[in-house]
This record gives structure tokens, sequence and C-alpha cells, in this order.
């Protein structure tokens, strides 16, 4: 028999079969909780220390306190890919507010639930061009910065849910949500890129965005290759009039819009400045400088707790 998987939890390396968290979890009650997505490529991790310190951020601003060090943390990671001898894979990292009482208090839970999840995926980048989707603007609005803001990599991804729904019931790929003044904010799990007479612009904080790894990465991108890229306010606009829209995020790294509400995107193909950008970040995340090794020599803490 083949030998099972293992997932991290609280503390043990346990077969997947055994990876189980309570009903009393406010993670699953009230998606009390924070994570990461982060993605391995050819054994090595890929802006660890950014997922890291995006997680304890995340954790920070609900007063979650996770009971590992970004080192331990850290390690966990690398030591669940060691075990399923993963060389190209996706980590999900999970952190929940723990197990509770049916209040929704939550210091009611006295010890936060850790796991972090990793299974193979190869990296969709290479030569050929990336992916073109199909969008709608989404009558959902994200949720603004004052309310359950996606700046937190929060467990609670209803407001993207609601988008995908109506995304699925369109028809189409994805959802490009508007922030609470109508400006564009991100699409369900990825961000928002746009390109107009060879400048790249991508929503800022203020549109209640997740600040994407990915993201980061290609605004750097831009930087080194002279490209011109704003952060700034985005309207529809500006988004269904695009010479090329793109979408980022670790999981699908990117995709050319070719049609939103519709309406074709430039010529409804892959832009010459989304290609570039796409060709240029399959080199950038085999980078040994923007990775962290998985299969060396240990030289963090061992877990503890
Ligand atoms: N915005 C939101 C709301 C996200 O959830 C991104 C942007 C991109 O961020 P990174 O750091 O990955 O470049 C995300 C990514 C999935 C999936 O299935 C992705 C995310 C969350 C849940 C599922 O692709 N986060």
């Amino acid at each position: 028999m083949e030998k099972e998987p293992v997932v991290y939890l609280d503390g043990k390396y346990v077969e997947k079969s055994k990876a189980v968290v309570s009903v009393f979890d406010h993670g699953l009650l009230y998606g009390d909780g924070v994570f990461e997505g982060i993605r391995e490529y050819a054994g090595s991790v890929f802006r660890l220390d950014e997922h890291i310190d995006r997680l304890y951020d995340s954790a920070k601003s609900l007063h979650l306190k996770i009971p590992l060090s970004k080192d331990q943390m850290t390690e966990v990671v690398l030591e669940t890919l060691r075990r399923n001898h993963l060389r190209d894979a996706y980590i999900r990292l999970v952190v929940s507010r723990g197990v509770g009482d049916l209040g929704v208090d939550p210091q009611l839970c006295k010890d936060p639930t850790v796991f972090v999840i990793a299974e193979p995926m190869s990296s969709g980048l290479g030569p050929r061009d990336p992916k073109v989707v199909r969008a709608i603007v989404s009558s959902v609005r994200r949720d603004s910065v004052d309310a359950t803001s996606h700046e937190i990599k929060s467990l609670n991804y209803l407001n993207s849910i609601l988008a995908k729904i109506e995304s699925n019931n369109a028809g189409v790929d994805e959802a490009i949500l508007l922030d609470s003044r109508g400006f564009v904010s991100e699409a369900s799990v990825t961000n928002v890129f746009v390109v107009k007479g060879g400048i790249v612009s991508t929503p800022s904080s203020a549109a209640g965005i997740l600040r994407g790894i990915t993201r980061g990465r290609i605004i750097k991108l831009c930087g080194d290759l002279n490209i011109e890229v704003r952060e700034t306010d985005v309207t529809r606009f500006e988004l269904v009039t695009a010479d090329e829209v793109f979408l980022a995020g670790t999981k699908s790294e990117i995709r050319a819009v070719g049609m939103i509400d519709g309406g074709k995107i430039g010529s409804g193909g892959v832009g010459p400045i989304t290609r570039r950008l796409y060709q240029e970040f399959a080199k950038l995340v085999v980078r040994p400088e923007e990775g962290l090794p998985v299969f060396q020599a240990k030289t963090l803490s061992a877990p503890a707790r």
C-alpha cells in the first residue's frame, strides 16, 4: 500500500486520514483564524519569509497568538515538505483560534490550532503563454478596510465565495470585485493588474486588497524591467478599456484576462507586457535568493509545543 501523506497538526506529523480538528474549533464555527497559501518550486519555498511575516501580521490584527516562533513555523513548513518528499508543492498553513464553546468570544479558546498541509503541485509557468480567462465585475463589493478587511488573510472567505458563485453562474472563470467606493479591488483570490499605454497599474491598499506576495514580486519585476508601475485607484472604466488585464496569485500564478463582462480586453488574448512579465516571473521563482531550500541540513530550532 502506498504511504499516506503527512500533515503537521499541533506539534505532530500525522497521517492525512488522521489529520482532523474538533467541531468546536472556532476556525470552523466562525472562520476565526488566519492562513497562508505558499508554493515550493524545485525544492525551494518561494518567499517563505514574506508569507510567514504576513501570517503573523494577520494573526496580530486578530489578537491571535501563534504558539510557535517564526523560526519554528518556518521549520515546520520545511519539515512537512521533507517528510512528504515534495519538490514542487502547494502548502496550506493554517492557524485557527482553536477549540472553544459555542459562543463567539475568542477569549474562551485556550490554544490555537496549527496545521500545515503540503500537496504536490507543479508550476504552470513555462515558455508557453499564460492561460487566458474570462471575468465579470461582480455585484459583490469587497469588504472595506474598516470591516472584515481582506488585508487580513483570514479564514473568512465568504466575500470571495459569493463573487465566485456569481462568476460560476455567469459561466466565466473569474470575478473581479469593486471596493465600497466603486474602485477595482481584486479578484476572488488574485490581485488585479491593468496595462494601458505601456504603464502597469494595480489597486492600492485603500481598495481593501490582500497585499499579495505575487503582486509584490510583479511590482518589483516591473521596476527591474523599467516598466512604469503604479499602485493607484483603478476605475471600472479603466479596467474594461485597458490594453491588457492580468491576475496574479500564488496558486494560479499569472493569468491573462481576455474578456470582462462580455467585452474583449485588447485583442482578447495575451498582451505583450503580460507575456513579458509572465516569462520573467517564471525565471524569478527559481532564483536562489527568492526561495528557501527545503532539502538542506537543518539550521533552525525544532518546533516545540
Ligand atoms: N487576494 C486574495 C483575496 C487572495 O486570497 C491573493 C490576492 C494573492 O496573494 P498571493 O500572496 O498568493 O500572491 C490571494 C491568494 C486559491 C486560493 O485557491 C488563493 C488564496 C486564498 C485561498 C485560495 O488559489 N490567496
